[in-house]
């Protein structure tokens, strides 16, 4: 029998010498064992102790895995590539579509640049809320109060909520700042619409966790490729563009565990001061401002007021010119602001025109002028100034105050400075005639010179350059028109009230055939009228469908305004097309060609997806009383404003409180 330990064959001198076998250790080679065994139970210890998965999993090679899973989640992130210089021509493409950070082949980038030059080429020549009372109203509540919720029945078609300011000559009573806005009871909806309200509910749901999920504090999320994404029109920084913008929309929708999440980042980690790096004046004001002033008008939070003082603050600088009229860029940490290059020495219509609202109700609910002395200043430039045709040229020189470009268009560059005049006086309960009167004269010109009629009459807005018809074609962003017309109409009796309503039906009747003539039921980004083209995009860069909103709003203006049942049912086909094209695994994301059976998705998830576009799809399927258009104006990223003395949550400020004090 052999020991334990091996032997061996000894050689001395190559000559093999006896072998001598042991059935014991030697006293050194016991230590050796014993302190073998005993560090390896020490190790085995400390691991099961301090290691809990360790100790808990089935196999090391399971503990294992899990790590590398955590490593692969954090790993896009660790590799994204830093935001581009500031003076790159590429990071600043088009309004409304621009992006930045990502190169290669994120697709934006090569669209943006693609509309950049086509432009350049063109224009050469709370403290813990309380869930909302789901309450039933008292019997013979009005529906018109937000703390009387609901109504008997849907109403009637009406065409009659026209300004009326001797309704209430000293406007209802303002209410204590602990009130909210309590959610209607919809106790009149069947189960088919309750079902599709339900559905839309359960998308936005979808489209937030999976932002908490890998890009909570990020502006956008990446939902095909599960990340953040970067955006130039927020300066690239960290500053939860989709939480500040989707806030109303939970809150509308009752999702209070994620509105309560959503107003700790804020509170916590929103912080507009300390970032170093270009903002757009307009999107920073209509997404945050109006994002942050509608909460505060919805819960009475101080939290949200505070917030949008810093946004708009951290602004100011780029009003800084000759004319008041701002620069379209500003860096809040060294105050620096400027154009975008593509635009040369202008600044564009559609932006500098989209700030009255907010500004004007921040200066109400703060009491301090400085706000509205600045949108007033940007109001009597465009009042004072001569208008070429009765239009508004796309660009203006906030030094000289003189237009650039003769390029008139109620789509891109041009589009919400004409909405806000009619929402300053509606928001105003008609005290604003100045608006008014602006956007009455305005409209006159643009349905002369801009609507056309295709051959099989579809009627469209067609853009002007220099008095004349410029290009056949509408931008999806400009179907928001459909809603404007429908709102000017039913909001004053006048000579054209009815032909703004005609047009606004056909109006919209066109963006739905953009949508219906498409495989995807999901409209492109621009659409032309040439010969046997109509309602159809031609060039690649329009056929994306980039989530926008603007139809579905027309949508749900025109369905809470004339109830005709074809609105419903064209939201309802436009939930089902966004359910089976753009729902993905990881949120909700754009497509690059709307004409493919089976498009590939551009990866963005819009922040205004959750802004606007599930907002509107919602309300589409609720009853009138949730946010009432009797009491509230949708600013143009659908953050809902309280109209004055008409609205309770008005929530205007008695004195100039102290720290609100320029
Ligand atoms: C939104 O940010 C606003 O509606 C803006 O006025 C223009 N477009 C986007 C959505 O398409």
């Amino acid at each position: 029998m052999t020991g334990i330990l091996p032997t061996y064959q000894r050689f001395v001198n190559g000559v093999p010498v006896p072998t001598i076998s042991r059935r014991s250790f030697r006293l050194r080679e016991k230590y050796l064992i014993i302190s073998v065994l005993l560090t390896f139970g020490i190790v085995w210890l400390g691991a099961s102790f301090y290691l809990p998965e360790f100790k808990s999993s089935s196999s090391v090679n399971d503990s294992v895995y899990s790590v590398y899973k955590r490593i692969q989640k954090v790993g896009p992130e660790l590799l994204m590539p830093p935001p581009l210089a500031h003076n790159d021509l590429s990071n600043f493409p088009v309004v409304g579509i621009v992006r930045h950070g990502e190169e290669g082949d994120d697709p934006h980038i090569v669209e943006d640049r693609n509309r950049l030059q086509a432009k350049i080429d063109e224009d050469m020549g709370m403290k813990v809320l309380e869930r909302p009372q789901f309450e039933v109203a008292p019997s013979g509540s009005s529906s018109r109060g937000p703390s009387k919720p609901p109504v008997d029945a849907i109403e009637e078609p009406s065409l009659n909520h026209n300004i009326n300011k001797d309704a209430s000559p000293s406007g209802p009573k303002s209410v204590d700042s602990s009130h909210k806005y309590i959610i209607p009871v919809d106790s009149n909806s069947d189960a088919d619409v309750r079902k599709k309200r339900e559905t839309v509910k359960e998308m936005m749901r979808h489209a937030w966790n999976n932002y908490k999920l890998y890009a909570w504090g990020k502006n956008e999320l990446k939902p095909m490729s599960k990340r953040g994404h970067l955006t130039s029109v927020f300066g690239g920084g960290e500053l939860g563009a989709t939480i500040v913008d989707g806030m109303d929309t939970l809150y509308v929708m009752g999702l209070m565990d994620e509105f309560r999440e959503g107003r700790e980042w804020i509170q916590q980690s929103f912080r507009i001061r300390d970032v170093d790096s270009e903002l757009s004046v307009f999107e920073t004001t209509i997404r945050f401002v109006g994002g942050l002033l509608s909460c505060y008008a919805l819960t009475g939070d101080s939290m949200f007021r505070d917030k949008a003082v810093e946004v708009a603050d951290a602004l100011l600088p780029a009003f800084e010119t000759p004319t008041g009229i701002p620069y379209a860029l500003i860096n809040p940490s060294n105050k620096a602001s400027r154009q975008y290059h593509w635009a040369g020495a202008n600044s564009i219509l559609a932006e500098v025109g989209t700030l009255h609202l907010e500004f004007n109700y921040l200066s109400d609910v703060t009491g301090n002028e400085v706000y509205r002395q600045k949108a007033n200043r940007i109001r009597e430039v465009f009042n004072n100034i001569q208008k070429p045709d009765g239009l508004y040229p796309n660009y203006i020189n906030p030094r000289t105050g003189q237009w650039g470009q003769r390029h008139m268009s109620l789509g891109a560059l041009g589009d919400s400075f004409y909405e806000y005049l009619l929402k300053a006086w509606l928001v105003t309960n008609g005290e604003d005639e100045q608006a008014r009167a602006m956007f009455d004269e305005a409209m006159q010109a643009a349905l002369e010179k801009m609507l056309r009629v295709s051959q099989s009459g579809l009627s469209y807005l067609a853009e002007v350059k220099y008095g004349r018809i410029f290009e056949e074609k509408m931008d999806h962003l400009s179907c928001f028109a459909g809603g404007m017309f429908a709102l000017a109409s039913t909001s004053l009796d006048n000579s054209v009230s009815e032909r703004y309503m005609d047009v606004a039906r056909k109006l919209t009747h066109t963006c739905h055939e953009s949508y219906d003539r498409s495989d995807t039921k999901l409209g492109p980004e621009a659409f032309r009228f040439s010969g046997a083209v109509e309602a159809r995009a031609m060039k690649s860069n329009e056929k994306m469908y980039l989530l926008r909103p603007e139809t579905f709003e027309s949508y749900f203006i025109m369905w809470r305004l004339t109830k005709e049942q074809k609105y419903r049912d064209w939201a309802w086909e436009a939930v089902q097309a966004l359910e089976k094209h753009c729902r993905v695994e990881g949120g909700y994301t754009g497509l690059m060609n709307v004409y493919h059976s089976k498009p590939q998705g551009d990866d963005v998830q819009q922040s205004y997806f959750l802004a606007e576009t599930l907002k509107y799809l919602y309300l589409i399927f609720a009853d009138d009383s949730l946010l009432s258009l009797d009491e509230w104006v949708f600013n143009t990223e659908a953050h809902p404003f309280p109209i004055k003395d008409k609205n309770p949550l008005y929530r205007k400020a008695d004195k100039i409180e102290d720290n609100q004090k320029p």
